[in-house]
């Protein structure tokens, strides 16, 4: 019998590369959506018509409880978030619900479908409902020590963050408290061409794109010394697929081992359509956050011992591949009209 996977977060990046990841590997795929008449639910929905939906929020508790009884899952992958961390200065108490106790009420819902809090349940976790929590490399911050595994201490320099780091130990919790499988990734910057625009490898590869064909003449871009470890989406959801496949649960660092600044993604990029960076970027010291993460890089040894896994796409191919598919869809929308902006993704 196929397996059941209940996604949170289907609507973003990850969600929908996961969802193609775990159908093409024949599991039957639920995506736990929000709101009513959600257009990211339309767009998610074209894109992998074997995709199921059921309803419910993360800020509230029992419609997980009904979504998780409904779908029976197997295996629940907790990806919703409000991921973009700047948002987090100016909602932190949003921020909080959504990423924090929003970990907790799914941990909750999974706990009371799965009867975990009887004796019985405690002993053993076979059978019972795997959860993968999406956590973060932001809650390194102020690294400790360079490259980062599994034992480094956390010092996260945001709210997003802090709450991350709150998801993170609570899914250890309860895996300590009622022997369930809960599992965090610790995911470094993961890019594709479904990034949202407001990331910033995403807001060069769109520009690039538009000053490429004269519709755009400068990029404002805040601090281009950050470095960030970069991979590409699609590598990283294969990695939280078998985080839920081994025996023993337990965390894993995941990241490419490669370190670039935001300085390096825009120069590549522009080079990519035969632009200098210099001529077209300027800096808006209002894009600086309060408390800048400088540097992250992972060091992800035990994910490739342990789960075999390895990134596939390197830094020079993931901006590639997105220049590409922006410049390509800019070329659509400009020669034939905004009817067919809304077309991909
Ligand atoms: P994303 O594109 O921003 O997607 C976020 C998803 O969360 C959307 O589907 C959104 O759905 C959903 N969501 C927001 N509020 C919700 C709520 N109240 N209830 C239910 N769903 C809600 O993020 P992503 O890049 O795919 O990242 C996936 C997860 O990995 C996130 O938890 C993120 O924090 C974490 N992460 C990401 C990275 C990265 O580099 N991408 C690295 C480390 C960790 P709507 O359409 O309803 O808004
Ligand atoms: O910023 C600098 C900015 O917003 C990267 C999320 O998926 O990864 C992501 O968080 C760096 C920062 O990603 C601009 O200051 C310069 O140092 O693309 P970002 P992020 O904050 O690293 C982690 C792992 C997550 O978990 C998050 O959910 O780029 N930067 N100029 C800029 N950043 C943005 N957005 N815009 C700029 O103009």
């Amino acid at each position: 019998m196929s397996k059941r996977a209940l996604i949170t977060g289907i609507t973003g990046q990850d969600g929908s590369y996961l969802a193609e990841h775990l159908i093409s590997l024949g599991y039957q795929v639920w995506g736990l959506t929000r709101g009513q008449a959600n257009p990211r639910k339309d767009r998610v929905s074209r894109l992998i018509p074997d995709l199921r939906f059921v309803d419910g929020d993360l800020m509230d508790q029992g419609s997980l409880v009904s979504a998780v009884d409904a779908v029976q899952p197997d295996e629940v992958y907790n990806l919703g978030a409000i991921s973009f961390v700047p948002m987090s200065w100016q909602q932190p108490e949003l921020v909080t619900e959504v990423n924090g106790t929003g970990v907790l009420r799914t941990l909750e819902a999974i706990r009371m479908v799965s009867g975990l809090n009887k004796p019985a349940a405690r002993a053993g976790a076979t059978g019972q409902i795997r959860f993968y929590q999406a956590s973060s490399s932001e809650m390194f911050g102020k690294v400790a020590q360079t490259p980062q595994t599994e034992t480094t201490s956390f010092h996260p320099r945001s709210p997003y963050g802090v709450v991350k780091t709150y998801g993170h130990y609570i899914t250890r919790n309860y895996r300590e408290s009622y022997g369930m499988y809960g599992v965090s990734g610790i995911l470094f910057n993961h890019e594709s061409p479904r990034r949202g625009a407001e990331f910033v490898t995403r807001k060069i590869s769109l520009a690039v794109a538009q000053i490429k064909l004269g519709l755009q003449e400068k990029l404002s871009l805040g601090n281009l010394d950050a470095e960030r470890d970069w991979g590409f989406a699609g590598d990283y959801v294969r990695a939280m697929h078998l985080m839920l496949q081994q025996d023993e649960p337990r965390d894993y660092v995941v990241g490419t081992g490669r370190m670039h600044t935001v300085r390096d993604v825009a120069r590549v990029a522009f080079e990519c359509v035969g632009l200098n960076w210099e001529d077209h970027v300027v800096i808006d010291p209002g894009l600086v956050r309060p408390a800048e993460v400088e540097t992250l890089c992972a060091d992800s040894g035990s994910a490739r011992k342990e789960l075999g896994w390895a990134p596939e796409v390197d830094f020079t191919g993931l901006i590639q591949m997105m220049v590409e598919s922006d410049l390509g869809q800019a070329q659509l929308v400009h020669e034939y009209g905004s009817v067919l902006s809304g077309v991909r993704w």
